[in-house]
């Protein structure tokens, strides 16, 4: 069994709703969600002129392997209503894989730990909720100490 992190974030529709359907459906793919931090309202980062986004985070156990966990998190999307494809743009529902144990990789279609993490308040601050001293494992710093340096160069 892995121990990964998951963000979820939503701007379209029932953001909340859309969220909560998202980590319902985890527990019926094999993601068994451990920890899961609050919705938090979230300003668009990347592109500015878009509607809010809802952000949380969960920590989840599962024997799926990163790119079949990739593509069960896809179907979720799908199943979600995720029809929106644009980089940073709008979308119904977006689940990414923060962290996959300690694994650090890179392929075509997935890159572990997600490469854009220390500069997102969005994915730091509710995975600050539940996995404060959780290291990342490139940087060697923890959440909170990621989230501290974020808040100290913006
Ligand atoms: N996701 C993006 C682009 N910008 N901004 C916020 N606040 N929250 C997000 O989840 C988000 C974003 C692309 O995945
Ligand atoms: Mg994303
Ligand atoms: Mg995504």
């Amino acid at each position: 069994m892995s121990i990964v992190y998951i963000g979820i974030g939503s701007n379209l529709g029932n953001r909340e709703e859309n969220c909560e359907r998202a980590v319902a459906l985890l527990g019926t793919n094999g993601i068994k969600v451990l920890k899961r931090s609050s919705l938090y309202e979230t300003e668009p980062w990347g592109i500015e002129e878009q509607p809010e986004f809802m952000n949380m985070a969960v920590e989840a156990e599962t024997g799926l392997e990163p790119e079949r966990l990739l593509e069960v998190l896809t179907d979720i999307e799908t199943t979600v209503g995720r029809k929106e494809s644009k980089r940073w743009g709008p979308r119904i529902i977006d689940l990414d894989i923060i962290f996959y144990n300690d694994l650090i990789l890179k392929s075509s279609d997935l890159e572990i730990p997600h490469p854009g993490i220390k500069d997102r308040e969005f994915v730091l601050k509710p995975l600050s909720e539940i996995a404060p001293y959780k290291r990342h494992p490139i940087f060697k710093k923890s959440i909170k100490q990621l989230l501290e340096d974020l808040y100290n160069i913006t």
